[in-house]
């Protein structure tokens, strides 16, 4: 018998070393069940986090003759998913997605910076086209960093007592998104992943263990899985809980190993865990 898979179009860029957007967007989604028709925004060499000169293709002028063809085969997506963009123009290019499939699931990543730090790539422009994508969203993934960039604030977030944590989901709600998460977060002598369900008005928190490195494309990795988790019909909490207990063992696994941090997390190690897809109520109420 035929079943039809869940489909999600992820309109991100294609970086060949260090483990970020496509490639670990695809291997992520894929081992959750999930079809993933990739939009390559960019293609580069490696990603912009310390590898020197970049070798890269900017695909602006591919996304809406991509959007053009599958709008002449009728070809439907349960989910746009959009992340790293390469210029200013491919924010249009995503909000025409997400206008042409109005009733698919719109999640935004509003990749931008890092530990208090915007890319090398982030323009301000694509900064203010950031803020429109995220005010037609369904859902948000902002890291901290980017949280504060989307409400004009310091990107260099300090400790947050658990009131400033519930005005940044607020605030960004109000922004358009009725989910919003964001990860990172320090509160308290703890890190957590925070989020928040405008319709339920419910705040939530998902504590982890922090090691002692940083490594690029969690924040893909993150929102796939969470994205991924989501469309198979788990609850708000428990898809931040399967996200970050993914990457807690990912990352933990990956420190193990002494590996250089450019390369990423070793995703291809663990995958079985969203495979078999663990019963798992580990999240507390903000
Ligand atoms: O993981 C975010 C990301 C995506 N794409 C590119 C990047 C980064 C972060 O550095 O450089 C090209």
């Amino acid at each position: 018998m035929y079943q039809k898979s869940v489909r999600v179009a992820a309109i991100h860029d294609l970086s060949g070393v260090g483990r970020c957007s496509l490639s670990v967007i695809l291997p992520t989604l894929s081992a959750q069940g999930i079809q993933v028709c990739p939009v390559p925004t960019a293609i580069l060499s490696t990603h912009t986090g310390g590898f020197g000169d970049v070798a890269m293709r900017d695909l602006t002028d591919y996304i809406m003759p991509a959007l053009e063809h599958y709008q002449r085969l009728n070809y439907s997506f349960d989910c746009i998913y959009s992340g790293f963009l390469a210029s200013k123009e491919q924010v249009d290019h995503c909000l025409n997605f997400f206008e042409y499939y109005k009733d698919s699931l719109k999640v935004v990543d509003p990749v931008m910076a890092d530990h208090g730090k915007p890319y090398k790539t982030c323009t301000d422009e694509l900064r203010k086209g950031m803020s429109k994508l995220v005010a037609i969203a369904d859902i948000i993934t902002p890291n901290i960093t980017e949280a504060a960039m989307l409400l004009g604030e310091n990107p260099l977030q300090p400790d947050l007592s658990s009131q400033q944590m519930k005005s940044f989901l607020v605030r960004l709600s109000e922004l358009g998104p009725k989910i919003v998460v964001i990860t990172s977060v320090y509160s308290d002598g703890h890190y957590y992943n925070i989020g928040y369900e405008h319709d339920h008005s419910k705040f939530w928190k998902v504590p982890y263990n922090i090691i002692n490195a940083s490594y690029p494309g969690t924040g893909d990795v993150f929102a796939s899985v969470l994205t991924g988790s989501i469309l198979r019909g788990d609850s708000l909490p428990i898809a931040m809980n399967r996200a970050t207990a993914f990457l807690e063992t990912a990352i933990k696994t990956t420190y193990s190993y002494s590996t250089d941090v450019r390369d990423g997390i070793m995703l291809e190690n663990c995958l079985d865990f969203l495979i078999s897809n663990p019963t798992l109520c580990d999240y507390e109420q903000l």
